[in-house]
């Protein structure tokens, strides 16, 4: 029997077994038709007479990837996922489902309510809802710990981590892994059941071992470690609850998720998902891209390290180049140590370190080294004559069809390019420090860049395990131009009477791992000393101009690498440096400041609003294809704190209106630096956010 075909939920019975087979390309979510269509097959399977063992599972990549989470925030529409859970686990019929690719969140729930689950090989199980900013909210904070003790769900339901089917296994999760094509699983499990082999059971007739101590113990841990996070608190509530009766406990578990619905964080989270996909739509994206096997590193710093890290642990092999033996040995050197770092993290063995040392990285002082390359990526000093000599140098050398990438986080890729005799093959590729971890590259697409070396950025990026954004050439693209503009407003409140540490902490409350004078010290001050020594012929004369931070790069203090900057570095916590602070006294009393009081509330605000207003104008330069692509810069290599969902997102929860409200009223003291961006002024006029804005037109 074959019923209604074309829906995204369909049953089929094969001989005495009902099949329930969710299709609902690309990741079966458990959208409002899919939870109709299994309520209704479902039901159909129970009135049919011939039908002894009903069996659930995915078409496609994957079983249930999780609720759709585009209907999150509108009007939930019935059934709701519980019911239909509720529905499966109350089955006089033994109902079982069988997992395969990702069964995760309302997926994995459909699955626990389920009277057995069976994994194929390679599936990985997980109730990722943290991440998102809800809880479980279909049994999920209920059936897990009656499966797997409070403990061990704390630990999955807290950390969200995907768990593979060996240790789910392990764990009581799943009950068995079969090999095989899913369907033919399928039927081979429900005659399991019929012969005996399957035991099926109610999850949700479980009791659960009470351990008030491991519920304190991570509602403590979770209040050092995520105190602005709302959901992982509700998530602890939740499972508290599990010890209880279960009708009472599915209740509680949908209020809460309800509350976390509501909550701007789900809000923001969720745009963060989409945010890091959407970027991966290019006007290239239909453009083949070329094949990468081998990487040319210039540059042996802590960049150029970094970059070829990256590529080793992708399997890519790297000739890294440097001037001097010396440089080579020190990059060599810092290589190894970040491959040490990652055999540390488990993300590396010892063997495959020793291996990737000794096969996969070249060491090298002669640039013709480079001449098999597919890609060289340049990552030498922010220098644009040394820059134009090396592009001068790699199109002599480089084989025809190379990819010759430039890391300059700032200078103009076209004029770089324009060495070469091949400017269709010269990219950006922007990677953040440390390269080997930050997961944020931009591709700067240069006039001439062609569509398969942007597609061939794009496609490294995802090897690297990157977020690839696409930027347009300007000073600093889309991530620096921005900081560089939003740095002066937070220079302008510490002239004006805010300390290092106020700041900082301001901003470290609204979310941020570190503030920006903790940034900046990490970074290294001499690093943006150096670009504002490059830029000041530049800098136009209405511009305010404040010097502490050279005044502190004069004594040679460059932060955490000298052991001292906007803070002192010791032994243990860093504390205030009271002769940087002597700085900003000298300099406020020069310039004839009396310094005034900020709020905690003043100072994000114009951090905000200033970070905003040079992301609104780099949307307007056509530097950036879409809002969205700029909250993945912030979220993806400036530590924007993800509950948040990136500055443009932020813009929008302000309102246009009230950031060029707060614009104008600033720009009486300083009408050079805040200016109106003429879009943000036509949404504060007509309405609109950056969430409703079309993406750039590029076809
Ligand atoms: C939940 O379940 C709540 C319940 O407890 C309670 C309910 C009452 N919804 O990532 P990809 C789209 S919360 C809608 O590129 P991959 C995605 O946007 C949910 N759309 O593929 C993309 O679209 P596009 C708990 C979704 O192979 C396309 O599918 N579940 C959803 O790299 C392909 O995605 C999760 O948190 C969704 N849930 O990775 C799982 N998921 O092509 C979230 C994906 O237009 N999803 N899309 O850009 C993932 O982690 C990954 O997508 C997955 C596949 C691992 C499944």
């Amino acid at each position: 029997m074959t019923d209604t075909p074309d829906k995204v939920v369909r049953l089929e019975r094969v001989d005495a077994t009902g099949l329930v087979i969710i299709d609902n390309p690309p990741v079966n979510a458990s959208s409002h038709a899919v939870r109709q269509g299994l309520t209704e097959a479902l039901a159909m399977a129970q009135a049919d007479d011939d039908i002894d063992v009903i069996v659930v599972f995915g078409a496609g990549r994957t079983f249930i990837a999780g609720a759709d989470i585009r209907e999150f925030g509108k009007p939930p529409l019935h059934p709701l996922l519980p019911e239909v859970n509720n529905g499966i686990e109350a089955s006089e019929k033994p109902v079982i489902a069988v997992l395969h690719g990702t069964a995760l969140g309302g997926g994995f729930e459909v699955g626990l309510a389920s009277h057995a689950r069976i994994a194929l090989p390679g599936t990985q199980v997980g109730l990722p809802e943290v991440t998102l900013g809800v809880l479980p909210g279909a049994g999920g904070t209920q059936r897990v710990p009656r499966l797997i003790g409070i403990p061990a769900a704390l630990d999955m339901i807290t950390s969200g981590r995907r768990i593979g089917a060996d240790e789910a296994l392990k764990l009581g999760l799943i009950d068995r892994i079969e090999a095989g094509d899913v369907r033919d699983v399928a039927l081979r499990m429900a005659e399991a059941v019929r012969a005996g082999d399957l035991k099926t059971w109610r999850t949700g007739d479980l009791a659960v071992t009470p351990d008030e101590t491991a519920l304190e113990a991570e509602a403590e841990r979770l209040d050092r470690t995520a105190r602005h996070l709302f959901s992982p608190h509700k998530c602890v509530e939740a499972v508290a609850l599990s010890t209880g009766d279960l009708a009472r406990g599915l209740t509680r578990e949908r209020e809460l998720f309800m509350e976390c619905i509501d909550s701007p964080q789900r809000a923001g989270l969720i745009h963060a998902f989409f945010a890091e996909r959407a970027a991966a739509r290019i006007p290239e994206a239909g453009t083949p891209p070329m094949q990468v096997e081998s990487v040319g590193v210039i540059g042996g710093g802590t960049m150029g390290s970094g970059i070829a890290t990256a590529c080793l642990l992708a399997g890519l092999p790297v000739t890294l180049v440097e001037q001097t033996d010396d440089a080579l040995d020190r990059g060599g050197a810092a290589v190894a140590a970040n491959l040490a770092q990652a055999v540390k993290r488990g993300k590396l063995t010892e063997d495959a370190r020793a291996a990737i040392l000794s096969d996969a990285l070249t060491l090298t002082t002669d640039m013709a080294d480079l001449a098999e390359a597919d890609l060289v990526i340049e990552a030498v000093f922010e220098d644009m004559d040394i820059k134009r000599s090396i592009f001068r140098r790699l199109d002599r050398i480089c084989k025809p069809g190379a990819i010759l990438a430039t890391n300059t986080s700032y200078l103009d890729v076209n004029a770089i390019a324009a060495e070469t005799t091949r400017q269709e093959d010269v990219i950006g590729l922007h990677f953040f420090s440390p390269a080997h971890v930050m997961r944020l590259l931009e591709v700067v697409v240069a006039h001439r860049t062609a569509p398969d070396v942007v597609a061939t950025g794009f496609a490294l990026a995802k090897r690297l395990r990157k977020v690839a954004v696409r930027a347009g050439v300007c000073d600093g693209f889309i991530g620096n131009r921005i900081l560089a503009h939003y740095r002066k407003a937070v220079d302008y409140m510490l002239m004006d009477g805010a300390s290092p540490q106020q700041i900082d902490a301001a901003l470290e409350d609204f979310g941020f791992a570190l503030g920006p004078f903790a940034v900046s010290d990490l970074a290294g001050l001499d690093i943006a000393w150096a670009t504002r020594k490059r830029k000041a012929p530049l800098r136009p004369p209405e511009e305010r101009y404040i010097a502490i931070a050279d005044r502190i790069c004069e004594m040679g203090w460059f932060g955490r690498k000298t052991g001292r900057g906007f803070y002192l570095y010791g032994d243990g916590k860093p504390v205030p440096n009271p002769d940087a602070l002597a700085i900003v006294d000298e300099e406020r009393t020069n310039a004839r400041i009396t310094p005034r009081d900020f709020t905690d509330d003043e100072i994000v605000a114009r951090v905000m609003t200033a970070m905003i207003s040079e992301a609104t104008r780099v949307l307007e330069d056509g530097i950036a294809l879409r809002p969205s692509d700029i909250d993945a810069v912030f979220l993806f290599g400036y530590g924007f704190p993800r509950h948040r969902g990136g500055p443009m997102h932020h813009a929008d929860t302000v309102g246009a209106a009230e950031l060029v409200r707060r614009i104008e009223a600033w720009a009486r003291d300083d009408p050079y630096y805040w200016q109106v961006p003429p879009l943000l002024a036509r949404m504060a006029q007509e309405g609109g956010t950056f969430a409703e804005m079309k993406e750039r037109e590029w076809t």
